[in-house]
């Protein structure tokens, strides 16, 4: 019985089964790969990374709506109406860490992969890919919302707003900020003379933690600098000086998440 491969689909009922030949076949006529991407979001990690590998694509741009969400469009695509979406051909893939995870290991060959699963690099890359949406991005989105928030109150109430989201943030949101931060920072420490990249490989070589890490970083330096230490910095500034990331900011019609010293 000839082997078959079953591929992911969110909006399939089942998995997508296709033979290998069926595979070999939309390889070859492959045009097929679209991001969707929202305006200022994690969407810029895919779009970097797509520039990175070379890849070609189609790229999909959305306007965030007026209070920041986004727009009914993207709910036609997918039915959590988030970013980043990406398509190929018949799949359609959600999740940041997902979509990195799949382009590198379809479109990566040897580029941005790490092959020995028994090394402290390969731990370290699936640690951070994973540790950018599961444990940091949590409490850099609440300082964000929240200082969203305070600056909507109507103005009369916004001094007391303040004062009280303060006070929620020294208690809960600050502390765990601060531990992120020397984390991340001890951890770049290390890599500095293993290349200088999050899964320290010894290369120059962006791995799948750098691309997750990219914008939660991005987005630490802009809700809670205090936090950031200089080699955080440095790694931020190093990425985005690369000519991949930079057409993909050009291509995105510009970032507000770039880091400015
Ligand atoms: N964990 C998801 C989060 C997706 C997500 O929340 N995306 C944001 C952009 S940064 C979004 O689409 N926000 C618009 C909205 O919620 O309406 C991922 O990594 O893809």
């Amino acid at each position: 019985m000839k082997e078959r491969h079953v591929l992911f689909s969110v909006l399939s009922p089942r998995p997508i089964c296709l033979s290998e030949s069926q595979m070999a076949e939309t390889d070859e006529h492959s045009p097929t790969l679209v991001l969707h991407y929202l305006e200022n979001s994690r969407s810029h990690r895919i779009l970097w990374l797509l520039e990175e590998l070379g890849v070609p694509y189609t790229l999909k741009v959305y306007k965030r709506t007026a209070v920041g969400l986004a727009p009914p469009e993207l709910h036609k695509v997918h039915p959590l109406g988030k970013a980043p979406v990406l398509t190929d051909g018949p799949l359609m893939l959600a999740e940041t860490a997902f979509i990195v995870e799949y382009l590198i290991s379809k479109y990566g060959k040897e580029k941005f992969r790490i092959s020995d699963e028994s090394s402290q690099a390969w731990r370290d890359n699936v640690f951070y890919t994973h540790y950018a949406e599961g444990s940091v991005q949590p409490p850099i989105i609440r300082r964000y919302v929240n200082n969203k928030f305070v600056n909507h109150v109507p103005i009369f109430l916004r001094p007391v707003a303040r004062v009280l989201f303060n006070k929620f943030d020294v208690a809960t949101i600050a502390p765990d900020l601060e531990k992120h931060g020397k984390l991340i920072e001890s951890h770049l420490e290390v890599v500095e003379s293993k290349g200088g990249w999050f899964a320290g490989t010894g290369e120059d070589k962006p791995t799948s933690a750098d691309f997750m890490m990219s914008f939660t970083l991005e987005t630490f330096l802009k809700v809670a600098p205090e936090f950031v230490g200089p080699k955080t910095k440095e790694y931020v500034k190093r990425l985005e000086a690369r000519p991949a990331y930079q057409r993909a900011t050009e291509k995105a019609g510009g970032y507000l998440f770039l880091y400015k010293d």
